[in-house]
């Protein structure tokens, strides 16, 4: 889909208000981001535009689409919470024709992160957390180290998300778990 119009239109019906608000948050900070550390603002901005696309459907039409894929077992059987973001990988292929595999990366790594991430998908999960419309505890602390090291900021932001789980007896799925102890072993 290579009119703008349309494709925001597209996206627009595929959520409510609030979400698409968060959405248009994402693209702008992803595109800003891209901008402060070398990505393609393009990209960042069309990933996040397109990286919440599955957010609002159906857990069951989520559920199909990935089994018709063979996503692993560990996926089917866990949180429900990241299937839209592996879903709109797989959608955002085959209903809007985006064939950019660092785009496709960027939205399927969006929730989870993973070992070794891209530039591209670094950007777009930061923006995920730091986006204007984003409110919780520690979010203006994570906002201003994504001012100058993004991968600090996200291993904030991962490490806030991993925390989270943990309070909530909530199960911590395994890439992220690889991809915060990434971030933070690298460092210094
Ligand atoms: O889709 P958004 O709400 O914009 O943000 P997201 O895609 O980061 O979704 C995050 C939700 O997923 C958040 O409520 C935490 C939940 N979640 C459940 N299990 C995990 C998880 N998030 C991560 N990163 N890792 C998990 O194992
Ligand atoms: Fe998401
Ligand atoms: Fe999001």
């Amino acid at each position: 889909l290579d009119n703008r119009e349309e494709l925001l239109v597209r996206v627009r019906q595929q959520m409510h208000e609030k979400r698409y608000k968060h959405t248009l948050g994402v693209a702008a900070s992803a595109r800003e981001l891209a901008e402060r550390f070398g990505a393609d603002p393009d990209k960042a901005e069309l990933a996040g535009l397109l990286h919440d696309y599955c957010k609002c459907w159906p857990v069951e039409k989520m559920f199909e689409i990935l089994v018709r894929h063979d996503m692993p077992t560990e996926l089917l059987e866990g949180e429900k919470e990241l299937w839209h973001a592996f879903a709109a990988a797989i959608v955002i292929q085959t209903d809007l024709g985006v064939t950019d595999a660092d785009i496709l990366q960027a939205v399927r790594y969006h929730t989870t992160g993973r070992a070794g991430m891209s530039l591209l998908e670094k950007v777009v999960c930061v923006a995920d957390y730091i986006e204007p419309n984003r409110v919780y505890p520690g979010v203006d602390f994570i906002r201003g180290k994504a001012m100058h090291d993004l991968d600090a900021a996200l291993a904030l932001a991962l490490g806030g998300t991993i925390q989270f789980l943990i309070e909530k007896q909530k199960t911590v799925f395994p890439l992220t778990l690889t991809a915060y102890n990434d971030l933070v072993s690298r460092k210094g």
